[in-house]
């Protein structure tokens, strides 16, 4: 029998979620959406279930699993009350707000492993291809990795963190995976007066240094890049337009104007790998856990901290 799956929040993540599970990934169904606003819910339902409140969908009989896309400030309660009745979750990025809260919900989730984040870069095809690389050491040791993330404009919600808690958190948890490696200090530099760019320096146990340009307002469209060089050779991302068209004289490659464009791959993959571990009872070893979640949190949190003084020590917050 498939998976029956209620998405929390029908905003853009939670639409695309919606629509992914109502028609392409298999072994699932949907059965319910929830949303505040019962024409964004009923929008996204493809005839399923509408639900006013988050919780009442979780407590649902139709809902076997769930997933989260409410705003990130509702993301511990929700998942807190999906550990209780025994329900697998996954968890858009952030798993909580506070590492308190994260803590809460690596606790309640020990053992049992019912908890995923979607930090879907990891099934995103070129950052795969440049850890396997890495792993079949094709470059040798790795020395420096250099991303870049840039957005076409920053939401208009957007405050001064959320560059590092809402952005900056993807390359936090993408480089710790590939470079299986944790952070132990970083230097930040707001670049220019606008708040919109940022250049992080973060230093890893295992002795290599990750660059970071986080640019909200890059005007030409989003835009991730990713470079590893090591001891032996580098491995970098292809830009990522599919095509190439050419005329008068010029080659041009598109870029896609938002997220779900340039990863729509990674969410499928990661939901498909999600709804398999959900149904053949057996993790998925390449999906962050609660765990991942409390330390991509954790080191947001200090780097937040350390922004006004220009960067400082980090730790794993366990
Ligand atoms: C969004 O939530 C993302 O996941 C994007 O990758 C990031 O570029 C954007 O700034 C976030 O709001």
């Amino acid at each position: 029998m498939s998976l029956a799956i209620g998405v929390i929040g029908a905003g853009v993540m939670g639409g695309f979620h919606a629509r992914l599970f109502a028609e392409e990934i298999s072994g699932a169904r949907l059965v319910a959406v929830s949303d505040p606003d019962p024409g964004r819910a009923g929008a996204s339902a493809y005839g399923a279930q509408v639900f006013a409140e988050g919780l009442e969908l979780i407590e649902s009989d139709l809902v076997e699993a769930v997933l989260v896309a409410a705003p990130d400030a509702a993301h511990h309660e929700l998942v807190m009350a999906a550990i209780r009745l025994g329900k697998p979750v996954l968890c858009e990025k952030p798993l909580a707000s506070t590492v308190a809260q994260c803590r809460e919900i690596v606790e309640a989730d020990a053992g049992r492993n019912l908890v995923s984040v979607g930090f879907m870069r990891r099934f995103d095809p070129a950052y795969r291809e440049m850890k396997a690389a890495l792993d079949a050491g094709r470059i040798g040791a790795p020395l420096l990795m250099h991303c870049v993330h840039r957005n076409l404009e920053a939401p208009r919600w957007f405050d001064g963190s959320m560059i590092v808690t809402n952005a900056m958190v993807h390359e936090i948890d993408i480089c710790r995976w590939l470079l299986d490696t944790e952070y132990t200090s970083a230097s930040l530099t707001q670049v220019g007066d606008a708040g919109d760019m940022l250049l992080a320096e973060l230093h890893t146990d295992r002795g290599a240094v990750v660059s970071v340009e986080m640019f909200m307002n890059a005007a030409y469209g989003y835009h991730v890049h990713a470079e590893i060089v090591g001891r032996e050779g580098t491995v970098a991302m292809a830009e990522p337009a599919q095509v190439r068209l050419r005329r008068g004289g010029a080659m041009q490659a598109g870029y896609s104007s938002d997220w779900i464009g340039r990863f729509a791959d990674s969410y499928r993959l990661q939901d498909q790998a999600w709804v398999r571990a959900c149904r053949s009872g057996r993790p998925c070893k390449d999906m962050a856990t609660a765990r991942d979640g409390l330390l991509a949190t954790g080191y947001y949190q200090q780097l937040v901290e350390h922004l006004p003084a220009g960067g400082g020590p980090l730790t794993p917050r366990m």
